[in-house]
């Protein structure tokens, strides 16, 4: 067994005990009251599962097994390149074990991910068949689900299993695909826009550096981007669409390429993920507007035709958060050092100041701060990768490790299968008029 999965069981053992005390104990413990409007209003605030990876604060943004963002910036900068962004691989350590991982353990892993990265031919294949106007986002989830084909648990479950097991196969899977990732969404970037002409990965680089390599970006200072990039795009607590659907569509004991491919759907809707591809789009049509960085007056003006035209703000805004986000935050220091004198970065700087007034005076919008999407398009236009459509795939290789390391966990922790109950609008008058709740089948 490698020492990695070692430790993972080491630690969900006990946590699959202690929990089935807690249930066991305080199972009726009641933790909160809902509301009509949560129940129409896509269930916000609602606490429905546990995730044990990432919890998000609204106020505070999203700390990782307990550790905010500029905390992690310094503590997982261990690469020996850079020596200034934290490294994927170091994140999925800490989401998978709790623990700060030593420059050792980062090593296991890195190594693991590459003996795991190669990538069946049928993959390439069948996203060679697909016609050149196929948005990434869904090569990207036919691939993850052409490369199901490896399921490692669905052969074993098949060939009967203990539940107790069913840990183990699954790390298998998840160790697998996210190895297996950079190598699809780099084969579909080269395949979409650059002629099909594809670069070998470069086994000596770590995760994020061999996926720049392989987009064909090799720069430094791409390379540390997207080290920066894909360390803080992981996670964002259970609740989120990809998130949660990875959650869901696992918990029926589907195998991890069927859950990811549906998370990744949810994190293509333009309310999610697909949002870093609006506003590349919506900032490049500003600057050609106004021939460059406008005015404050002329940012007023587009934003509030924007709105007027019915249509939301990309970037700004969020279900939970309610100050700026700290992944914006931490894009933005990127920016400040390696790429000041931008005209994009600095469109988005004078956004920054312009558009929360202008979304609190609506006085609908509950959060007009912005969100980690306001950001991370120009950071890469900057280094040429103006490929807007691709950016979600970037977000998705990056996703995949927060949301497989929970399913790990899940089923580690012999989460079940989650079946929350639906009522009509019928059932819901009654339930008010009548001012006494109705059980619920
Ligand atoms: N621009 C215009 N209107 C907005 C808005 C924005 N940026 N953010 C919210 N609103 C509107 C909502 O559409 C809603 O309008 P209606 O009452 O007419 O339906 C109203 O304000 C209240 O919404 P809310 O409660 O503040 O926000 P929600 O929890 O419903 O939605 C969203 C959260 C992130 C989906 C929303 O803020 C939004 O659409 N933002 C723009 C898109 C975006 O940036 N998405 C990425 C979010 C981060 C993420 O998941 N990244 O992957």
């Amino acid at each position: 067994m490698d020492p990695i999965k070692r430790k993972f069981i080491s630690k969900a053992e006990p946590q699959a005990a202690e929990i089935k005390k807690i249930i066991k104990e305080n199972g009726s413990f009641v933790l909160g009251q809902y509301t009509v409007e949560q129940v129409y209003q896509g269930m916000k605030g609602m606490i429905g599962m546990v995730t044990e990876t990432s919890k998000l604060d609204a106020e505070e943004g999203i700390r990782f097994r307990g550790y905010s963002i500029p905390e992690l910036l310094q503590l997982l900068a261990q690469n020996k390149e850079s020596g200034l962004e934290p490294l994927p691989e170091a994140m999925f350590y800490l989401l998978l074990t709790g623990e700060i991982p030593t420059a050792d353990e980062i090593d296991i892993i890195n190594t693991e991910w590459t003996m795991r990265s190669t990538v069946p031919k049928h993959v390439f294949d069948m996203l060679d068949m697909l016609p050149a106007k196929t948005h990434p986002m869904t090569q990207f989830s036919m691939a993850i689900m052409a490369l199901q084909t490896e399921s490692v648990f669905a052969r074993r479950y098949r060939d009967g299993m203990n539940k107790k097991d069913y840990w183990d196969p699954m790390y298998e899977d998840v160790m697998n695909l996210i190895a297996r990732l950079p190598r699809i969404a780099a084969y579909i970037y080269r395949n979409t826009y650059k002629d099909g002409v594809h670069i070998e990965p470069d086994p000596k680089l770590d995760w994020a550096g061999n996926f720049a390599h392989m987009l064909g970006f090799d720069t430094n200072e791409f390379k540390t981007l997207m080290r920066l990039y894909l360390t803080i795009h992981v996670d964002h607590e259970g609740g989120n669409v990809s998130a949660h659907t990875t959650h869901l569509v696992g918990s029926a004991l589907s195998d991890a390429y069927l859950a990811l491919a549906a998370g990744m759907n949810g994190l293509a809707g333009p309310l999610h993920g697909l949002a870093a591809q609006e506003v590349a789009r919506w900032i490049i049509e500003l600057r050609e507007r106004y021939n460059g960085v406008p005015t404050k007056e002329q940012l007023t003006d587009y934003i509030k035709q924007t709105l007027a035209d019915g249509k939301v703000v990309p970037g700004y805004g969020h279900a939970v958060l309610r100050k700026t986000d700290p992944r914006y935050l931490a894009q933005q220091i990127f920016a400040k050092r390696y790429m000041a004198d931008d005209e994009l970065f600095k469109i988005v700087q004078l956004l920054y100041d312009v558009t929360p007034e202008i979304l609190k005076a609506t006085g609908k919008i509950k959060n007009p701060w912005p969100n980690v999407d306001a950001h991370s398009g120009i950071l890469l236009t900057h280094y040429g990768l103006v490929e807007y459509d691709f950016y979600t795939v970037l977000f998705g290789v990056s996703r995949a490790i927060g949301v497989l390391t929970s399913l790990l966990w899940d089923r580690a922790l012999g989460s079940p299968i989650e079946r929350p109950s639906s009522v009509t609008t019928e059932w819901i008058k009654n339930a008010v008029i009548s001012d006494t709740p109705v059980s619920v089948e």
